[in-house]
C-alpha cells in the first residue's frame, strides 16, 4: 500500500490514476481514500496542521508515502521537514513536467527543503513521462 500526500492540486490523484493505469479525469479529493492498492489524500492534510495527525496515523498502514511537489506551482509549499514526520520511508515525485514553464529543480529544492531524500522521480500524468520508472521503483520495494 502506498500513500500519497502533498498540496491541493497538486496531482496526487492523477498520479494514481496513472500509476493504476486508469484514465478517469481526476475530481478534488474530499477524503482520504483507498482504492487500488493506494492511498489518496485531500491536499488540505499536508496544507493545514490541523490535519496532519491524520495523515501520520494513516500512514501506519502503508509501505511507502509519495510526496508530491507540483513543477508549475510554487505557491502551496510543503512545511519545512515534513517528511519527516512519516513513521515510513518518503519518496519524492515531482508532478506536471508537460507543462511548458515546468521548473524540475525548484522542485528539488522544494522537495529537500521539506526533508524527502532522494531520488525523485519527475513525472506526467498526462503524457505518461516517467510513470514507468516509478512503478518499476515501486515494485521493487514491494509497494506495487
Ligand atoms: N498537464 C497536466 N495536468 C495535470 C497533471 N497532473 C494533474 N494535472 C491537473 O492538475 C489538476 C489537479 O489534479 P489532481 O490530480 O486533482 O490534484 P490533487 O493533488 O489530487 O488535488 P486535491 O485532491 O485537491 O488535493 C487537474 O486539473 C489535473 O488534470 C499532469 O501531469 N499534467
Ligand atoms: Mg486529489
Amino acid at each position: 500500500m502506498i500513500m500519497i500526500v502533498g498540496p491541493v492540486g497538486a496531482g496526487k490523484t492523477s498520479l494514481m490514476n496513472a500509476l493504476n493505469r486508469n484514465c478517469l479525469k481526476a475530481e478534488k479529493t474530499q477524503s482520504i481514500c483507498f482504492t487500488g492498492g493506494m492511498i489518496d489524500t485531500p491536499g488540505e492534510y499536508a496544507q493545514i496542521p490541523r490535519f496532519y495527525s491524520a495523515l501520520m496515523v494513516t500512514a501506519t498502514q502503508a509501505k511507502l508515502v509519495i510526496m508530491v511537489q507540483d513543477s508549475t506551482d510554487f505557491s502551496k509549499p510543503l512545511p519545512p521537514g515534513f517528511a519527516g514526520m512519516f513513521p515510513r520511508p518518503v519518496t519524492g515525485v515531482i508532478t506536471k513536467i508537460d507543462i511548458a514553464g515546468s521548473d524540475n529543480s525548484k522542485a528539488q529544492n522544494c522537495l529537500k527543503q521539506a526533508g524527502v531524500k532522494e531520488p525523485y522521480f519527475s513525472v506526467s500524468a498526462q503524457s505518461g513521462a516517467g510513470i514507468a520508472e516509478l512503478t518499476n521503483y515501486l515494485m521493487e520495494r514491494g509497494c506495487k
